[in-house]
């Protein structure tokens, strides 16, 4: 019987990640809340409603975590609550944020806390969204010096943008699965990709003038691209594009100040202020993306997506679980020389009859990584609890907790206790994995 241990380092970082509208409830003053009003928007019309009532109570959820052995959160602030007018601040809101933060602080988790997560305040959006770089920019400046004054003495790990990526391709340019559902529009999308990354130059900027101590990063979905017939040179072609627009030529903005040719289409302004704009790299890995050529789909630029016959797949349609993607990428972002966080990874596993093999296939893959010296500061589980899955309702189950909308009530997935156990021992063991998936045990532990 095999019998070994995997230790990770002694202040790794084991937290799970959320958004504010996903999880708070009652979000009623930003786009998404009101493209879900529109039948046809979100899957079984469904809507995010009180989503997990944190606006409430988020803290019985911190007492949760603090049973699983966690020391770290990331969540966001929705900036529709915190200047819900153009220019006015809503204090009350702000101090709900600080108690929030205060409470993860007093139970031993450290805060990781995103600035954009996806959600606009509707006012922001009648101006154009990210559309408008001398609109967009500065006022997220604005918004961001305002969270660093009132909040920067209970948080100092910032995230400024979630998945500029999926936000921009999504909302103009795929299948207008997000506000405000442009479809096959490049340069509009590229235009907005720019102003976000010009954003997190700004935020960048504007966190470090006010606190010297500030830790700044992006969270960057980036997805393992391959070619579903290898050595096909037009799927290849394609992947490599794919590959480009979604992974590369944000990096290449970000640590080069230089804009790729597809950005270029958006004609934004110099990229200079972006070069060296990151204290750490946060990445969101959840798959593989295998793509054959097809001329007819502009809308997924020129690359259908199609799944690897046989591949295992979570609840989504083109969601196979691929741990072996991760190393690859890690190796690509370590040559930045930074901190790299795992800012989410996870999936929608309804019964929970994968996710503990896939977190431990995932773990097993950073615990590699660490041991090459690439430096994997933490891993953030996406998610702590069942949430408000954009587009997809409520029928994607990404919780260790699984959480009936309607009841509220709450219940510790199989997998919860696997992360609890790992959390708690810094380490993943033989004993866990026999306990939890032992039709893993050979392959983790030969
Ligand atoms: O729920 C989302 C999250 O908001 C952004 N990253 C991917 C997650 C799962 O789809």
């Amino acid at each position: 019987m095999v019998d070994a241990t995997f230790n990770f380092p002694k202040d790794f970082r084991w937290g799970t990640a959320t958004a504010a509208h996903q999880v708070e409830g009652n979000n009623n003053n930003n786009q998404w809340w009101e493209w879900e009003q529109t039948p046809g928007h979100i899957l079984n019309s469904d809507k995010s409603g009180r989503a997990c009532d944190w606006w409430n109570n988020a803290e019985a959820d911190f007492d949760r975590m603090v049973e699983l052995g966690l020391n770290a959160h990331r969540l966001s602030v929705e900036w529709s609550r915190i200047e819900p007018h153009e220019g006015v601040f809503d204090e009350a809101a702000i101090e709900r944020y600080r108690t929030m933060l205060k409470g993860l602080r007093q139970r031993g988790i450290e805060p990781m806390v995103t600035l954009h997560h996806f959600t606009n305040p509707l006012w922001l959006e009648e101006r154009g969204g990210w559309e408008h770089t001398d609109v967009s920019v500065p006022l997220f400046a604005r918004f961001v010096t305002k969270v660093v004054q009132t909040m920067g003495d209970l948080c100092d790990l910032w995230c400024t943008i979630n998945e500029p990526n999926v936000y921009a391709l999504l909302g103009y340019v795929t299948d207008g699965d997000m506000p405000p559902g442009v479809v096959n529009h490049l340069q509009r999308g590229m235009a907005v990709l720019c102003n976000m990354l010009l954003g997190h130059a700004a935020a960048y900027q504007v966190l470090h003038q006010h606190q010297r101590q500030a830790r700044v990063g992006i969270a960057h979905h980036m997805r393992y691209m391959h070619p579903l017939r290898d050595g096909h040179p037009l799927d290849g072609l394609v992947a490599a594009f794919q590959d480009e627009i979604f992974n590369q030529s944000i990096l290449n903005a970000l640590t080069k100040g230089r804009w790729d040719l597809l950005l270029r289409l958006g004609h934004p302004p110099s990229a200079r202020s972006l070069r060296g704009t990151l204290d750490w790299i946060g990445l969101n890995y959840y798959s593989r993306q295998c793509t054959v050529y097809d001329p007819h789909s502009p809308g997924t630029l020129f690359g259908r997506l199609v799944n690897m016959p046989g591949a295992m797949m979570s609840d989504f349609e083109y969601g196979e679980v691929y741990p072996e993607g991760l190393m690859p990428l890690l190796k690509r972002l370590a040559r930045y020389r930074l901190p790299i966080y795992i800012t989410e990874n996870g999936l929608p596993d309804a019964d929970d009859d994968l996710r503990p093999s896939f977190l431990v296939r995932h773990l097993r893959v950073l615990w590699s990584a660490i041991q090459s010296s690439l430096p994997v500061a933490g891993y953030y589980h996406w998610s702590f609890i069942d949430n408000f899955e954009w587009s997809e309702g409520w029928r994607m189950k990404f919780g260790l907790y699984e959480m009936d909308p309607l009841t509220q009530v709450r219940k510790p997935r199989q997998s919860a206790f696997l992360y609890r156990d790992i959390a708690r021992a810094n380490a993943i063991t033989s004993d866990m994995v026999r306990m939890h998936t032992p039709q893993l045990l050979e392959a983790i532990f030969p």
